[in-house]
C-alpha cells in the first residue's frame, strides 16, 4: 500500500481492493450467510444484520490481513470493526437502494462501509453507484420516503447530478471501502439472478462515539 492509495481515499472517498477475496472465498462465505439466514425468520427486506456476530468464518474473513492493512492505511493503526449485514437482492427482493450517505444512520465519528460482492454485481443486478468527491460535504436528506424499504434517510434522486456517477460494477470478492460521508446508491435488480453484498463496518479506535446497539460483535483488529 502507498501514499497514493490513501491520497486516492481523501480525494475521491472511496478505494477498490480488487480480489480481496478469491472466488472460493467468497462462495464460502455466501453458502455461510445462507445457512445463517435460513436459522432465523429473514423477511422480504433483503436485509441481515449481525453475520460476525455469530459466525467465526466471517469474523476471520473482517480481520483479513489485506483488508486490515487497508483500513489501517486510511485511519491509522487503531481499527476498530463494528458490525456488519448482508443486503441480498434476488428475484423476488429486488429493489434498489436510495440515494444515501451512510453517515445520516450513524453520525458520531466518521466510519468507513466496506461493501464486498459475494456474487458477481453489474447494472442489471443491482451494483453499487457512487458519486466521486462527495464525501467532502454532508447532504441534506429530504427525499420523500413512499415505500417499506428501511432507508428512512435518502436524498431525492433529481437532486444526483447524473453525470457526476460512476457505476461500481465487481467480481465477486472484490471489495469497495468508502467514506461514511460517499453519496451511494444501487441499481435495482431486474436480472432475476442473486446479488449478495457483505456491507462491514469499520472506525477509528482512538475517536470517541456513542454506544451503538447494533455494534455488539465490536472488536479491533
Ligand atoms: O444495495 C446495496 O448494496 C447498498 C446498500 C446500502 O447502501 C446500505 O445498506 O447502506
Amino acid at each position: 500500500m502507498t501514499a497514493a492509495f490513501k491520497e486516492e481515499f481523501e480525494n475521491q472517498g472511496y478505494v477498490i481492493l480488487k480480489g480481496l477475496y478469491t472466488t472460493e472465498e467468497a462462495h464460502r462465505l455466501k453458502e455461510e450467510a445462507a445457512a445463517i439466514l435460513a436459522r432465523h425468520d429473514v423477511h422480504q427486506s433483503g436485509v441481515f444484520l449481525g453475520l460476525t456476530a455469530e459466525s467465526p468464518l466471517f469474523k476471520e474473513a473482517a480481520r483479513t490481513p489485506r483488508l486490515a492493512q487497508a483500513l489501517k492505511e486510511i485511519v491509522g493503526d487503531s481499527v476498530v470493526f463494528l458490525s456488519d449485514k448482508l443486503v441480498f437482492k434476488n428475484a423476488s427482493t429486488d429493489f434498489g437502494s436510495p440515494w444515501h450517505q451512510d453517515y445520516s444512520y450513524w453520525r458520531g465519528s466518521h466510519k468507513l462501509s466496506v461493501w464486498i460482492a459475494l456474487d458477481d454485481a453489474n447494472p442489471a443486478n443491482g451494483c453499487l453507484r457512487i458519486v466521486p468527491g462527495s464525501h467532502l460535504s454532508t447532504a441534506s436528506h429530504d427525499g420523500q420516503v413512499t415505500d417499506d424499504l428501511g432507508f428512512v434517510h435518502r436524498l431525492d434522486e433529481k437532486d444526483i447530478d447524473p453525470s457526476q456517477i460512476v457505476d461500481l460494477p465487481a467480481s465477486k470478492g472484490d471489495a469497495i471501502v468508502f467514506h461514511d460521508l460517499l453519496l451511494h446508491a444501487s441499481y435495482p435488480n431486474t436480472s432475476g439472478a442473486d446479488r449478495w453484498a457483505l456491507i462491514s463496518t469499520y472506525k477509528d479506535g482512538t475517536q470517541p462515539d456513542p454506544d451503538y446497539s447494533w455494534a455488539k460483535a465490536a472488536f479491533a483488529l
